[in-house]
């Protein structure tokens, strides 16, 4: 959730429970009761220089489209990977290889709100092949390769609103989910937001996932009634095979949600069949319906491109029957999880003053029974006392999200109480509660919501740092805080801050990614057609107003790097290939004047940037990254004339003959304009 609405939140629901007699708990403000148990913090984070971390987390930016890559238990940032979003540190979604990452239906969107990182999964355990992220505002899936640390699709979700309960994938990666926090006209049409009722839709998207490739591809939607689909999660193990949504707005309001959707007592939990769906698919109860969304993905070339889907196959639980079913559970759940064995999904309602257990296989004997509450929108409604395991009683407040630890325990984040509580899956009961600073919305275990957690630390992600760190005007920082469960209590070993709002985080050990970095591409497989593989084959090419430049880099210079013959107004794309074949050695590019951003060029890779000259002179480039001792002297000039002028294309590399030189005629043949 975003600020805003956490204090939003925060007021409602505070003055909600008020009124229900609960007793408000402490929570900004209050001491840390264990400072005393935590003396020995700092060597439990302290990785000595030249150690590794013994995690990678991945951390969601929130609103700032990101992921952010940090080591635990050290909390150190080790790389920020843009998503949905542009970077001028290295050109990500200016360069003309990366720019088409950001389409979608409506246009070029450099810009999300990014939630919900997932790590790949093969039988129910992160497998470090990739990572998955939601973009809400635009509804997107984006897909990084963890070999890269970089983005390598994203598929649009038509029919959606705000993406929130993605992706949340399968055991075996086999689907990615696509729920929308806001349900909307599907397809979108002029109408009456007074006819919500009638005209708008909730759509569940389920999109296949390639095993060998990871390409993402839109499998089937599922119409449902116009709630609201907050959060999800897989089952596993025995309840692989189904899916789970929270829902709030089961009152279907409009307006004012804050109340207009506070009004039952219970929402629900959607246990989505999806094998079902895959028969209901199979046997052509799917209906076809345009649909226009954008599919983009980085070619073997280094290319990223993009293919319009224009239809998907939307399934109604009325032609599909045994799809879906609704699990009763109190007040707007926000997260549900599974734990590890796949037989509890715990609900997390957000205003509600305990903790409800769904039991997988009471669901699956309710369902069997036909223990019906009744019906809402044809669907049936599982009656609460069949499908309940249990209830963890006075949690604390505002349960939010529940990780595992894969010794038995839970562990509950507490937005307004800010806490995490940690309570048995045994009986129940809570076992502990230690105080977070402030305002806690996910918390995350490494590998917590699989089948195998590697249940050592448990990470707060927190909204809220009042004063726990250094002020910085009127935006403080977000904050991560790093807690030791290895032993029966919890102990605080850290904070660190984090960039942008962390929702949620994944983690994976160290080991399962480490030997697997790509150290370079090979310059020998490049694909670019803009590539020049030696210096020999650097040049430039003018058609009309656009000229291409052919450069290399390599340590410690460009070639060319006196180039003339630009005139104002040019296109001029540089196309700029690093010739270099070792690990670690980027070379960068900026010319005076550019627009948009720099370039970072991986070794062996081609990067394109366009820079359009306003006016007459001679403009410096060079690289932005310390490469070598004569970085410094890594740079060059270009020289832009008037619109028009008769001084021509030339450049200093072995390609260029002067025109009228005899070599010329069996050089490029691209000497002069
Ligand atoms: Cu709870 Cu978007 Cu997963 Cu934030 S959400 S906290
Ligand atoms: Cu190349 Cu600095």
């Amino acid at each position: 959730m975003s600020r805003t609405t956490v204090f939003r939140l925060h007021r409602t629901a505070t003055l909600a429970l008020l009124m229900a007699g609960a007793v408000v708990a402490a929570g900004c403000g209050r001491s840390n009761a264990r400072l005393g148990e935590t003396g020995d913090a700092a060597q439990r984070v302290y990785v000595a220089p030249g150690k590794y971390d013994e995690f990678y987390a991945f951390l969601s930016g929130g609103f700032d489209g990101q992921v952010g890559v940090y080591g635990l238990p050290s909390g150190r940032l080790l790389k920020h990977v843009p998503v949905f979003s542009q970077s001028t540190e290295n050109g990500w979604g200016y360069s003309e290889q990366t720019k088409a990452m950001m389409n979608t239906s409506y246009g070029f969107v450099p810009w999300d709100d990014a939630h919900h990182p997932q790590l790949s999964q093969t039988a129910g355990v992160p497998d470090g092949r990739w990572l998955f992220i939601n973009g809400n505002n635009t509804p997107r899936i984006a897909r990084l390769n963890l070999t890269l640390f970089e983005t390598e699709e994203i598929l649009e979700i038509p029919n959606s609103g705000g993406n929130h309960s993605s992706p949340f994938l399968t055991e075996n990666s086999e689907y990615v989910v696509a729920g929308g926090r806001f349900s909307v006209p599907a397809p979108q049409r002029d109408v009456s937001i007074d006819d919500y009722k009638e005209a708008f839709s909730g759509m569940l998207t389920f999109a296949k996932v390639d095993s060998a490739t990871g390409h993402m591809a839109i499998a089937f939607q599922i119409r449902m009634p116009a709630f609201d689909y907050d959060l999800s999660h897989a089952g596993k193990g025995p309840s692989h095979g189904w899916s789970f949504f929270t829902s709030y707005n089961t009152e279907e309001g409009n307006t004012k949600l804050e109340v207009n959707a506070s009004q039952k007592d219970k929402d629900y939990i959607a246990a989505i069949h999806w094998k079902q769906a895959e028969r209901c698919v199979a046997e052509g109860k799917a209906k076809t319906e345009p649909a226009r969304y954008a599919h983009n993905l980085m070619g073997e070339d280094g290319i990223a491109r993009t293919d319009w889907g224009s239809s998907t196959k939307v399934l109604s639980p009325a032609d599909c029957p045994g799809l879906v079913y609704f699990l009763p559970t109190p007040k707007s759940p926000h997260g549900v999880d599974v734990d590890p064995s796949g037989e509890f999904i715990v609900g997390n309602g957000k205003l509600a003053a305990l903790i409800p257990v769904h039991s997988f296989s009471k669901m699956l004997k309710a369902i069997a029974d036909k223990a019906f509450a009744g019906e809402d929108h044809g669907i049936p409604v599982l009656k609460y006392e069949a499908t309940i395991a249990g209830e963890v009683q006075n949690p604390g407040l505002g349960p939010l999200h529940t990780e595992f630890d894969g010794k038995g325990n839970a562990y509950t984040s507490m937005f307004l109480s800010s806490e995490i509580v940690k309570w048995s899956l045994k009986d129940f009961k809570v076992i502990d509660r230690v105080p977070t600073y402030y305002s806690i919305g996910h918390l995350m275990i490494p590998g917590g919501d699989s089948r195998k957690p590697w249940g050592k630390y448990v990470l707060a992600l927190n909204k809220i740092t009042k004063d726990r760190y250094l002020p910085t005007g009127p935006e403080l920082a977000q904050s991560a805080q790093l807690y030791d469960i290895s032993g029966d209590r919890m102990k605080l070993l850290s904070d660190f801050p984090t960039i942008g709002e962390p929702h949620y985080a994944q983690a994976l050990p160290a080991s399962i990614l480490k030997d697997r970095q790509l150290k370079m591409y090979p310059l020998a497989k490049n694909a670019d057609p803009y590539a020049a593989k030696n210096e020999k084959s650097t040049r430039m090419d003018r058609k009309g107003a656009v000229v291409h430049v052919r450069m290399t880099m390599v340590r410690s210079h460009f070639m060319p790097d006196k180039l003339e013959g630009i005139q104002v107004g040019d296109s001029v794309f540089f196309h700029i290939t690093n010739l270099e074949q070792d690990w670690d050695v980027p070379h960068g590019f900026a010319v005076l004047g550019a627009n948009n951003s720099e370039l970072l060029v991986m070794p062996g890779q081609t990067r394109t940037l366009v820079w359009i000259p306003s006016r007459v002179g001679v403009f410096p480039f060079y690289c932005t990254d310390f490469c070598s001792a004569l970085h410094q002297e890594m740079q060059g000039y270009i020289r832009v004339s008037p619109k028009g002028s008769p001084v021509a294309i030339k450049w200093n590399s072995p390609s260029y003959h002067a025109p009228g030189d005899s070599a010329a005629a069996t050089a490029t043949g691209h000497g002069t304009k």
